[in-house]
């Protein structure tokens, strides 16, 4: 079922009016934010649990599920916190910056209710440097929802105390991994720590801790306004609601847009983005869900479906939604050895596989851009790839290796050609017998 403007959370996606308090409460803001927070944690957690939500952020974790973690009593005194990640910095994504700058009060809204979901009085919001304009208009609607009583003590008539802070990153992409997230928070380098214990057990100062992205967090108020049954109307089962994509790469008009979870990835290209470039027929491959997802090749593109569970059948997955298409004119070698280049330059150093990986990796996919390779040495890059994979305390290894996996299961012949071609011209237009 298409989405239809009644049908979207974000009114204000695309900053067409102000993003102030008194206009956010016309568009449906802070509407019987009392009365939700009366029904109790327990209702709350249910609801989510049964709209499917599930994590905006790249792991896709279940909501509901993940709240339910947080211990119900602090029996040694421990508080409980709520962290919203909006460190945003996976390639190709760019949502949350649009909710921060022009529809901050849904976050703001979600964060008290999600307080109460959890059991925190107090909240985080760690906003990446580079965001500073935004960080700006996020800190003033907090402003003004403390001065309209809907922060702080007995928080928007609740009964519920809720404090709210926003922190700046400082440029780092591994803060965008919750426990580096955490330890940065805490004053300290942003390196990941071990899971387990998970932040719901030991989080931010050691106390129970929930980290949710700030699209998970901003949706939580309308989906238990309209009932979790209206969210779950979208999309399908375990995949539900409605998701905002960021399309760009090769399309005609590249966009945000929050449609329909599992839409046809055609359909959202050519419907919202104003198709490819050239034409359908035109396209190469598509990165369906930021940096770290491997890319699709069009035959995949034609009828694959934009959720959690269609795109993992194919050995991806939805990520952040950040969609990059990329048409015939794409060196997909060269883009890939500049993604090897991000995750090597991103790497905290701190495991390995991952500090001396990640260079390997990069090394190896500049000389494929060239050509300047045994063709064996396509095997030798896969091994690389899957000695680093899980081999490693977080994620970023593994986001780093998997685009370049995405590369060699769906065009190999490409890389092949690409080597033989430089041994070719190298040769004088002689092509060698074996690899040399
Ligand atoms: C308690 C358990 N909690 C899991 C919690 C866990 C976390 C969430 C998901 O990586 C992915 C990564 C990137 N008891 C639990 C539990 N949890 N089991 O659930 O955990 P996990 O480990 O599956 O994922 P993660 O480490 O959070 C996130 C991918 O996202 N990614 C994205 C990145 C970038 C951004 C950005 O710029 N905003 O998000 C893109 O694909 O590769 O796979 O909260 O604590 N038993």
């Amino acid at each position: 079922m298409a989405l239809s403007d009644k049908d979207r959370i974000f009114t204000n996606l695309y900053g067409l009016h102000p993003w102030g308090l008194k206009d956010a409460r016309r568009r449906g803001n802070w509407d019987g934010t009392a009365a939700i927070i009366a029904k109790g944690r327990d209702w709350i957690i249910e609801e989510l649990k049964q709209s499917g939500l599930r994590g905006r952020g790249g792991a896709g974790f279940p909501t509901g599920m993940k709240w339910s973690f947080m211990p119900k009593s602090n029996p040694d005194g421990r508080p409980s916190y709520l962290v919203v990640n909006c460190d945003e910095s996976e390639p190709g994504t760019c949502k949350d910056r649009d909710i921060i700058r022009h529809d901050p009060h849904t976050l703001i809204e979600g964060c008290l209710i999600a307080g109460v979901g959890m059991g925190a009085h107090a909240g985080y919001i760690y906003v990446r440097g580079e965001y500073y304009n935004e960080h700006l208009v996020l800190q003033a609607a907090i402003d003004e929802a403390y001065e309209a009583g809907l922060l702080g003590a007995n928080a928007a008539g609740s009964g519920w105390d809720f404090d709210l802070y926003v922190h700046r990153g400082a440029g780092a992409y591994i803060c965008g991994e919750e426990t580096a997230l955490i330890e940065s928070l805490e004053g300290k380098k942003g390196m990941p720590r071990l899971k387990p214990p998970f932040p719901a057990a030991v989080g931010l100062y050691g106390c129970p801790t929930t980290v949710n992205n700030v699209e998970t967090i901003a949706v939580v108020p309308e989906i238990l306004r309209r009932g979790a049954s209206w969210f779950a109307s979208f999309g399908r089962p375990k995949n539900s609601g409605t998701k905002v994509f960021c399309i760009q790469g090769h399309v005609n008009k590249p966009c945000n847009v929050e449609a329909e979870m599992s839409i046809p990835l055609r359909e959202l290209i050519d419907r919202y983005a104003g198709g490819v470039r050239g034409g359908w027929d035109n396209l190469l491959a598509v990165i369906p869900g930021g940096s770290s997802t491997p890319m699709i090749p069009k035959a995949v593109c034609d009828d694959v479906l934009m959720d959690f569970d269609a795109l993992r059948e194919h050995k991806t997955g939805l990520g952040t939604a950040g969609v990059i298409v990329m048409d015939k004119s794409t060196d997909l070698i060269k883009a890939i050895a500049r993604l090897a280049q991000f995750y090597k330059h991103e790497s905290c150093g701190q495991c390995t596989p991952c500090r001396e990986g990640m260079g390997w990796q990069k090394r190896l996919m500049d000389r494929m851009v060239e050509g300047r390779a045994e063709i064996a040495e396509i095997d030798v890059l896969e091994s690389v790839t899957r000695q680093i994979e899980g081999h490693t305390i977080c994620a970023l290894a593994d986001g780093g290796v998997w685009p370049v996996q995405g590369l060699i299961r769906h065009f190999r012949p490409m890389m092949e050609e690409r080597i033989q071609q430089y041994h070719a011209k190298k040769n004088g237009g002689v092509m060698p017998l074996a690899a040399e």
